[in-house]
């Protein structure tokens, strides 16, 4: 089997983290870059993140459209990721009127926000319907990872294409397609640890008529619902310490300093070892915060990149970086826009950005603009290109304890969880920005819901108060984000057990729990919370 594959990076995508799958299999990779090495190609992948709209307006562009059906009708080895598949339905409800390839019968519609949080991010099953090169080097564990706010729906008109359907909520969608040679995937391989790897193993080496099935599900049978796994994230707070290194630290409700030793930077250790060691722990995401980049300028953060670029060819989960994701006047003057400083971040093999201090500017303008929406924030600017689940909206909030609701306009919480010091019995959360050092007059309730209305895909949810005291996660708060918006939200402060990743998951039902404390001082493996979660009936992936 020639080893060289020609991958199309129409340049909206995280394209790096599939060509790093391809290079750990063993495989070269080719970027297409004319109709004539679509002709000639005899692997070729379609991978995508972002809107449908902008894939297409790419193919037409590049007048790739024809040459990519007669490809594929021409049964040649195809292997479409996520939008990859989208595209070769007819169109999408992301833009009426805008044609797809239109070689599956069908539209892609948008999920139900009423009833479930949308995009659907995280680890999720699959149920097959035939056999197929994908499964042909599987085991029996089929998680895989998924991160959209569209899906496919199987009719009798598309049938024959249906390789394996996906339960999210009560909606079940094609998660994966098949006809001869040709095969697309709306969950992500190259996203999927060790089960992506060996499906993408399987489509470049697996023989469709020997493959190795998953069970099979006839259409007429009720297969088991699959579950959309709760996800376990390690976080790396990251800066460089006083000799100028970039170091995993830690903060203590956010200061960073050990108290004694002179207050040096915490030392946790190194960003690229500590990635890799909780990946193959089995965290479900891992995600890097640049604590001090607001200080700094983000794209001459060349260590932060360098990092990224390393850590994303060892580790195969979606991996978010936050931390200076705005726009910025650079010592030239030469004003570079958050859509410049996050197109690098996601070339340097981001899956996601996180924004925290430029949401609450964002948030601020919103509001006294009257909740206008004019492409003029970084939320907007970035979620048009790269798709809302691209978006992560890092939240700073504090507790702000009052006598009685009345004592302050903004949303007050009766705790039910954890009193203040002195047994306060209300509050509420102030947002803070410079990684806690200056108070905003705005609620975390309000920020959520503007972040939302903006296109902002997740919310990770901190809290100063709950910052390393291995205390437990804010319940409260988090219950009252969860309520407020219909986006994933991730709980973040405060892990100093396994018990207390069980407490928020069933107590708050937030779809995702992050910690960085207890897992950098190995008081804690991440192995050990998600076997906690197992055995306590969480759906998870192990
Ligand atoms: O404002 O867009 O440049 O982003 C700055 C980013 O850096 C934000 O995401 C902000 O939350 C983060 N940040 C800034 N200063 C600090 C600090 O600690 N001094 N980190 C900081 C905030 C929250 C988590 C932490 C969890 C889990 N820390 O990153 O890892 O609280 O910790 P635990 O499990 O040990 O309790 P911008």
């Amino acid at each position: 089997m020639d080893c060289t594959v020609h991958v199309l990076d129409y340049g909206a995508g995280n394209v790096r983290s599939l060509k790093n799958a391809l290079h750990e299999i063993g495989y070269k990779t080719i970027d297409v870059e004319s109709v004539q090495d679509i002709n000639n190609a005899q692997v070729l992948l379609f991978p995508g993140v972002g809107s449908f709209q902008q894939a297409m307006a790419f193919l037409n562009a590049k007048k790739y459209v024809e040459a990519l059906k007669a490809y594929i009708l021409a049964n040649k080895r195809f292997l479409g990721i996520c939008l990859g598949m989208q595209t070769l339905f007819e169109g999408s409800e992301e833009c009426p009127g805008v044609p797809g390839l239109g070689v599956i019968k069908g539209l892609v519609t948008k999920f139900p926000t009423d009833s479930m949080a949308v995009p659907h991010i995280g680890w999720n099953g699959v149920n097959a319907y035939k056999p197929s090169p994908l499964f042909s080097k599987l085991d029996n564990d089929t998680n895989v990872y998924f991160v959209h706010s569209f899906r496919a729906t199987r009719t009798s008109a598309n049938e024959e294409w249906v390789l394996t359907t996906t339960n999210y909520g009560d909606v079940e969608f094609i998660s994966s397609v098949q006809k001869g040679n040709v095969m697309a995937t709306q969950f992500h391989p190259e996203k999927s640890g060790a089960v992506g790897l060996k499906m993408l193993k399987g489509f470049l080496e697996g023989d469709s008529i020997a493959a190795k099935s998953l069970p099979l599900r006839g259409f007429t049978q009720l297969p088991p619902p699959t579950t959309l796994c709760k996800r376990v994230i390690a976080c790396l707070d990251v800066r460089s310490n006083d000799s100028g290194d970039l170091v995993v630290t830690k903060g203590d409700q956010y200061d960073v300093r050990e108290p004694s030793e002179g207050g040096n930077v915490r030392n946790m250790g190194k960003p690229v070892e500590l990635c890799t060691r909780y990946y193959n722990e089995g965290a479900d995401e891992v995600t890097f915060l640049n604590i001090t980049s607001f200080r700094e300028q983000p794209l001459g953060d060349t260590p932060m990149l360098a990092v990224l670029e390393a850590s994303s060819e060892k580790v195969f989960v979606p991996l978010t970086v936050g931390g200076g994701i705005r726009g910025y006047k650079d010592d030239h003057g030469h004003l570079w826009s958050a859509l410049d400083v996050a197109a690098r971040y996601f070339r340097a093999g981001a899956d996601k950005v996180s924004i925290g201090s430029d949401a609450v500017d964002a948030a601020e303008a919103y509001y006294a603009s009257g909740k206008k929406l004019d492409q003029s924030s970084s939320i907007e600017q970035i979620s048009t290109v790269y798709g809302r689940q691209a978006v992560v909206i890092s939240v700073d909030p504090r507790r702000v304890y009052v006598s009685s609701p009345e004592a302050t306009k903004h949303r007050v919480v009766k705790l039910q969880h954890k009193l203040g010091p002195n047994g306060e019995t209300h509050c509420w959360y102030q947002v803070m920005v410079k990684g806690g050092r200056e108070g905003r007059d705005i609620d975390v309730v309000e920020l959520v819901q503007a972040c939302e209305a903006l296109g902002a895909g997740e919310i990770l949810l901190n809290c100063v108060d709950m910052d390393g005291q291995n205390a437990g996660y804010d319940l409260d708060l988090i219950s009252l984000v969860k309520k407020s918006v219909t986006i994933p939200v991730v709980a973040s402060s405060g892990a100093g057990a396994p018990s207390h990743f069980t407490d928020v998951f069933n107590t708050t039902n937030c779809d995702a729990a992050l910690a960085a404390g207890i897992f950098h001082r190995k008081e804690v493996a991440v192995s050990d919370v998600k076997a906690r979660l197992n055995a306590d009936g969480i759906s998870v992936r192990l």
